[in-house]
């Protein structure tokens, strides 16, 4: 079949949309009809040519909703017409790490995905005559794709396709790695470094879960009123303040906050928030993805006293288990999506979504087809 597709041809050029020929599902295999997609940080930093296992030319967008149209032999979890969120971190449960249930990190497509292809080693989208590849298992930059049927989480019918993508990574992300990864305690001392699409998801979380204080910090001051819309109690520009972010943090936390979560894919902001968590227990939790080549440094007496550094992939999320919940936190109005969606565009403006990101101009943009 044809498809539309934004297609990133190669790294620092702007997405062309085309029509791409698709191959239509095999053995566990599944097509889906998107209807929404995000543009997260993640698809500008691979396009950007910042991702170690960037692949070009590829179908970005890893934040979709959708429906199911066909599926493949084999497949029983979903059906046509099923409404569908497409996981960037499958779950199989039946390799190692699902078995362990220790973490989301389902190995058994990693390897495949990482490579731009489906789990038979071949692509399924392909433009005169030639391979496209797949990015994160998603491609939800094309109106249709091809999905393995462990990487769908099937969600309820009435949850709008325009706010439900977003828990395809964003929601899912910053609430998660809350809830899931740190684990934050109702009264505990919350500090969140980068108040973008994730940022603003953790502060809700940490709101959600009954943090007392709720610290952000941005170097971007219009994100203030972002924050405090939902749930952060104090704001830091490191900017505009006198003297080091991370004393500042330390004395507003009372020697330190409980937990830190870094949402900037910055390694030094990831050291400032390791560095401004409580002696002793505080927790930092990096869900910021950095640079090819970058590296994180510390002094280990850091570590020595008691401070945790972590990481979270997809807030710790087993997403075809936790994503039915999490869109149904959003239903029943436990967390809120709507205002975070500031620009909804078509296809062939996705390019403007990417612009408003690097601006610092939207929380998320939203393609709709
Ligand atoms: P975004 O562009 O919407 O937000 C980033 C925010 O960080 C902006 O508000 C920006 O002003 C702020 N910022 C930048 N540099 C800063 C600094 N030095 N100090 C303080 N604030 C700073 O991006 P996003 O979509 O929220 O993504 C954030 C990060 O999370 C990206 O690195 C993205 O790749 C990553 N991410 C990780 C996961 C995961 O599973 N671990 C999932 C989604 C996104
Ligand atoms: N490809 C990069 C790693 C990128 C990365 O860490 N991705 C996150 C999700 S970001 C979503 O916006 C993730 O889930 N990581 C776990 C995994 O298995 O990829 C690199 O450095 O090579
Ligand atoms: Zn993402």
């Amino acid at each position: 079949m044809k498809t539309r597709a934004a297609v990133a041809f190669e790294a620092k050029r702007p997405l062309e949309i085309v029509e791409l020929d698709l191959d239509g599902p095999k053995a566990g295999e599944v097509l889906v009809e998107i209807k929404a997609t995000g543009i997260c940080h993640t698809d500008a930093y691979t396009l950007d040519g910042l991702d170690s296992e960037g692949i070009f030319p590829s179908i970005l967008g890893h934040e979709g909703a959708g429906i199911v149209r066909e599926v493949g032999a084999g497949v029983t979890s979903v059906k046509p017409g099923d409404h569908v969120i497409p996981l960037y971190t499958p779950e199989c449960r039946q390799c190692k790490s699902c078995l362990s249930q220790k973490t989301n990190l389902c190995t058994s497509i990693r390897a495949t995905q990482g490579k731009g292809v489906m789990p038979d080693g071949t692509s399924r989208f392909s433009y005169q005559g030639k391979p496209i590849y797949h990015y994160m298992g998603c491609s939800t930059f094309s109106n249709f794709t091809v999905l393995p049927e462990i990487a769908l989480a099937k969600i309820r019918d009435d949850a709008p396709f325009d706010k439900s993508c977003y828990i395809g990574c964003g929601v899912t992300t910053g609430v998660g790695a809350v809830v899931n990864t740190a684990k934050v305690t109702p009264g505990s001392n919350v500090v969140v470094f980068g108040l973008g699409g994730i940022g603003l998801n953790v502060i809700q979380g940490a709101r959600m879960v009954g943090a007392d204080k709720i610290v952000g910090v941005d170097i971007n001051d219009d994100k203030e009123e972002w924050g405090r819309r939902f749930g952060m109690t104090h704001f830091v520009n490191p900017k505009t303040i006198d003297g080091d972010i991370v004393q500042h943090l330390v004395g507003l936390t009372d020697g330190g906050a409980d937990y830190t979560f870094d949402c900037t894919g910055n390694t030094t902001v990831m050291r400032q928030a390791l560095e401004a968590c409580h002696r002793g227990w505080g927790v930092s939790v990096v869900i910021g993805v950095a640079e090819a080549g970058k590296e994180i440094s510390t002094r280990p007496f850091q570590l020595v006293t008691g401070r945790v550094w972590k990481g979270s992939a997809f807030g710790g999320a087993r997403g075809r288990t936790d994503v039915p919940k999490i869109v149904d936190w959003y239903m029943n109005g436990k967390i809120e999506i709507d205002p975070m969606i500031t620009h909804v565009l078509k296809l062939e403006e996705i390019n403007k979504g990417f612009e408003l990101m690097h601006e610092g101009k939207s929380i998320r943009s939203v393609v709709v087809f």
